[in-house]
């Protein structure tokens, strides 16, 4: 019994102590970062070594992460360890095949004093979701060192562990960048439809629009592949009946104003459908403004019957992918 008490007691106190340490490790302060984007990395430092300066940060750059370059800092002599990288990158369409694998600031740090070093770099594009890349630290100090350089296995505690981002794949990153169109003030995010079953003669389109200008504007209409007109519709309960009826002067967008068309309420109906709309592989159309003249959109396709847009914003495997048939 007495054993049992000791070692929880113990347990205990571990966890006490991993969980103050933990608030003053060495940190990334930005902890996901873009496959194929750039990253700046903030790395944070909150202490020293056992109450003393910290003279010198040492930071190891992971495979993954190229073209990096520290930010010099007032009073800190920078320096760089160059190296081959395990493959060649692209920057700018330049090929790369070495670069900074390490940085090291050398100053002067007091130990109840935070500070941060700064660097940049581009994430590898064809890294894959969710990867980790850890960039372990050592701080050197005028007594001892403080190493942030464990790096678990798995799902592993490590009690210093290497400061560390997580990759968002590229897919996901294009998806966003994709799914928001512009012309002029207007702004439009997340165009979607849904599929049709075959022979149907109509198709509904939603997507949110911000009015960004001065002065109002109205939605009047646009194209749409395969369909002989896209109409600007509400519907809106009527007498307990839920009733579509064309808008023939279109949709004011005010100035400032968001108006989002959804299923249940205002929405474009794309009509004389030449063919169903395919789920999976979206669709380029225009929008016309009466101001702001022509946007091109590419609009998302959901399941038939599907009452959003597709999961993560809608541009998926289809537009990188080039599913033909
Ligand atoms: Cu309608």
């Amino acid at each position: 019994m007495t054993t049992f008490h000791t070692k929880a007691a113990m347990a205990a106190l571990c966890t006490l102590a991993l969980t103050a340490t933990a608030h003053a490790h060495a940190t990334l302060q930005q902890r996901e970062a873009k496959a194929g984007a750039s990253y700046r990395g903030v790395l944070r430092v909150p202490h020293g070594c056992d109450g003393t300066a910290t003279l010198k940060v040492r930071l190891t750059i992971p495979e993954g992460l190229y073209s990096v370059k520290p930010m010099p800092k007032a009073g800190w002599e920078l320096s760089t360890t160059k190296g081959a990288y395990a493959k060649t990158y692209q920057d700018h369409g330049t090929p790369v095949s070495q670069g900074v694998k390490e940085i090291t600031w050398s100053g002067k740090l007091p130990d109840d004093n935070y500070d941060e070093f700064i660097f940049v770099g581009t994430v590898a594009p064809d890294l894959a979701d969710g990867t980790k890349l850890y960039f372990p630290a050592v701080q050197e100090c005028e007594r001892g060192t403080a190493n942030w350089t464990d790096i678990p296995k798995g799902s592993e505690r490590v009690s210093a562990a290497a400061p560390m981002v997580r990759v968002a794949a590229m897919a996901m990153a294009q998806t966003e960048a994709k799914s928001e169109f512009t012309v002029g003030p207007i702004k439009v995010v997340t165009p979607w439809t849904r599929a049709t079953p075959k022979g149907a003669p109509v198709g509904g389109g939603y997507l949110t629009i911000t009015n960004t200008g001065i002065e109002a504007d109205r939605l009047v209409g646009g194209t749409f592949p395969g369909a002989g007109k896209v109409e600007v519709h509400e519907m809106s309960m009527d007498n307990g009946m839920m009733r579509m009826r064309q808008l023939p002067k279109g949709l004011e967008i005010a100035p400032g104003a968001t108006v989002e068309l959804k299923p249940g309420g205002y929405h474009l109906m794309f009509t004389g459908l030449t063919a169903p709309i395919a789920e999976g592989k979206p669709l380029t159309g225009t929008l016309v403004f009466e101001k702001a003249g022509t946007l091109n959109l590419q609009w998302a396709v959901s399941p038939i019957g599907a009452s959003a847009a597709p999961a993560g914003g809608g541009m998926g495997g289809g537009h990188e992918g080039h599913q033909h048939h």
